[in-house]
């Protein structure tokens, strides 16, 4: 089988086209949804990640604030930013870009975050809110991921999914919004004995480990979903995923690109948590 490519770059585009309309209602009714994104030191893949969400805000015609902050910013200035931001009237969602420099503290950092306006859901509120089936705001390469295999037209219902990698910003997260999608989950990371086993049995596999073409076709199950989160760059400066795109096409019933597959639309789902923040605070 050859799969069909999920093109996330066009799905997110369509999403992005929905969100404009919508903020162009909004604004009418004297509401312009705000975000801010702040950046710490000068990390060149999250320069190039930052400046996509400040465009991707102006586009859809948010209210767009970025703060490029030095690399020797303290943790007190950073606290207080956020806590200006927390206050902030024009602004519905703050992103703090991850990773931060190693002399803060992320897990602090995140916390002074109002669980209103984290929009990359990654406050231990949101996080439990997930976990227990209570609304919050959901991580965004997560949700931009159960988008793209709902976008197929695949139903999850019983099938089983294999995520491989259980960071708290995607393997995690991805493995709870499966779960709510009632498949049957197993999550593996560095520590899982026989992953091929595990890979070959899986109706949807997620990849999120950080390691250049790391599945292989001979691990895919033929006619599976496969959604390929990995961004690694190559020393010849050709990005590629964790999923060896060339043989896993040839098993694989559907799976997505890189580039051109889950990045476009963790952007495109910021979009949507900025304005889902946006009408929530709101409301009340
Ligand atoms: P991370 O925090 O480094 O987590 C990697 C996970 O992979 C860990 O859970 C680790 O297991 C697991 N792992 C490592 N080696 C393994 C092995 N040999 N077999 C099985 N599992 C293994 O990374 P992350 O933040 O989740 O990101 C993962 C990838 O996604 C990266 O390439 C990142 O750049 C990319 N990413 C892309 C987007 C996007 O929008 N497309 C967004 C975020 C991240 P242990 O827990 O046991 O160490
Ligand atoms: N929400 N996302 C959130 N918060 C964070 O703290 N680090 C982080 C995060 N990660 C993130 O922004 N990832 C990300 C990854 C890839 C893209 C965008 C965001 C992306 O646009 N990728 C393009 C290729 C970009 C390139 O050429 O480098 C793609 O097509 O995959």
């Amino acid at each position: 089988m050859t799969a069909k490519i999920i093109n996330g770059k066009e799905i997110a585009s369509t999403v992005r086209k929905n969100i404009k309309e919508q903020v162009d209602r909004l604004k009418e009714s004297g509401l312009t949804p705000g975000l801010a994104v702040i950046l710490v030191g000068t990390d060149p893949a999250s320069q190039v990640y930052v400046g996509s969400k400040e465009k991707a805000c102006i586009e859809v015609g948010f209210h767009s604030e970025v703060y490029r902050l030095p690399e020797e910013t303290t943790q007190e200035e950073l606290l207080a930013l956020i806590q200006k931001l927390n206050t902030d009237e024009k602004i519905h969602g703050i992103l703090v870009q991850l990773p931060l420099p190693k002399h803060l503290d992320e897990k602090v950092v995140i916390n002074a975050i109002s669980p209103r306006k984290d929009v990359d859901g990654f406050h231990p509120l949101n996080a439990g809110a997930l976990f227990v089936g209570e609304k919050g705001l959901v991580p965004c390469t997560p949700k931009g991921c159960i988008h793209l295999i709902k976008e197929t037209g695949f139903d999850l219902k019983g099938k089983k999914a294999v995520v491989v990698g259980r960071s708290n910003i995607v393997g995690k997260p991805v493995a709870m919004l499966l779960l709510n999608e009632n498949a049957t989950v197993t999550i593996c990371h560095s520590r899982t004995q026989n992953l091929k086993e595990e890979l070959l049995q899986a109706d949807v596999v997620v990849a999120a480990v950080g390691k250049p073409n790391f599945i292989t076709g001979d691990m895919i199950k033929e006619g599976s979903v496969v959604i390929d989160v990995g961004i690694n760059r190559l020393e010849n400066g050709k990005l590629v995923g964790d999923v060896d795109f060339d043989s896993a096409k040839e098993k694989a019933g559907w799976i997505t690109p890189v580039p051109g597959g889950v990045g476009p639309m963790t952007i495109a789902m910021l979009l949507q948590n900025t304005l889902e923040a946006a009408q929530n605070i709101m409301e009340n």
